[in-house]
């Protein structure tokens, strides 16, 4: 059971919220009515709270529908176009990247090259990822955690920002936000020693890139659907986001879209990949990932009472 925190004032709507999603107050108001209605118990759903804590310690963020610019029309080419995208469904996000004690929690194990228990965990592929999630929801007991997609991970990082960067893009703004090659001296951090985004989530951009759900497709961005789009269906690689500490400043983006031609490629990783992980997936030093959950279920019946989309 996922230990539920009382509701906090959220952070505020997103920047380019498009009005066509539930409303706050509604959600809570159905949910409300659920669990007064004896539908729902108290702590059936972490819908009636703005993050949530599992039994392992990590910490997601309720993220509200909406919609965003997606991509960019400067730097890397797989980045454009800029495209409008629509998040049509609340889910949650972790507040920090996974780290070595939480996943080592969860798995018995830590796969990491440069140790230390508060940090992101490292040489993971994104099929150990994958499992990740799976464990944590066997050991929660409720389906719907997983990797973020792509188009998620990028809705949460802006928390409606509309650069590339935070603020105003400066070097100053991003070292407030984020650890990367100018000032990580050598290796990854403990997580959340930076500031917080809009939406009180640490370290999307720098420390460890992130595994994102979706296949890699450089072209994706020009035939990819408007909502919820999910990556193609096939391709050769996977996705990471956000740069990390031994990077300079232009892949700690939003936009920055991180994938490796060759198959598979462990870095300086201390452990040899499992077989069935040399296929599309890669570990290195500078790479991890963080947690999302949805809980499809209770969306629906929240949906046909509130009459929204
Ligand atoms: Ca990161």
């Amino acid at each position: 059971m996922p230990c539920i925190q009382p509701a906090q004032p959220h952070p505020g709507p997103p920047a380019q919220h498009d009005g066509r999603a539930m409303p706050r107050p509604a959600a809570l108001a159905a949910a409300a009515a659920l669990v007064l209605a004896g539908a729902l118990a108290p702590w059936a759903s972490p819908l009636m709270a703005e993050s949530f804590t599992t039994r392992d310690g990590i910490e997601l963020v309720r993220v509200e529908p909406g919609t965003f610019v997606m991509g960019s029309g400067r730097g890397h080419g797989n980045a454009r176009p800029p495209h409008k995208v629509t998040i049509t469904r609340t889910f949650w996000i972790g507040k920090t990247e996974v780290t070595q004690a939480q996943y080592e929690a969860v798995t018995g194990r830590n796969p990491s090259a440069i140790v230390g228990p508060d940090d992101p965990v490292e040489c993971v592929s994104w099929h150990e990822a994958s499992r990740f999630a799976q464990l944590v929801a066997d050991r929660e007991g409720r389906s719907g955690f997983r990797l973020p997609t792509e188009a998620e991970w990028e809705y949460a990082a802006r928390a409606g920002e509309l650069g590339d960067r935070p603020g105003d893009q400066s070097p100053r703004t991003l070292g407030e936000h984020a650890w990367y090659k100018a000032n990580s001296k050598g290796r990854h951090r403990p997580v959340a020693k930076k500031l917080p985004n809009a939406w009180g989530i640490h370290d999307t951009l720098g420390n460890v890139w992130e595994w994102v759900a979706d296949i890699y497709g450089a072209d994706y961005y020009r035939k990819s659907p408007p909502e919820d789009p999910k990556g193609p269906e096939r391709g050769s690689s996977r996705l990471f986001r956000g740069g990390a500490w031994p990077w300079e400043d232009r892949s700690a983006t939003f936009v920055r879209r991180g994938n490796y031609s060759f198959t598979h490629y462990a870095g300086k990783c201390p452990a040899a990949p499992a077989p069935e992980d040399q296929v599309d997936s890669m570990w290195d030093t500078d790479l991890g990932f963080r947690l999302a959950f949805s809980e499809k279920g209770v969306q629906q019946i929240m949906k046909s009472i509130s009459g929204s989309r």
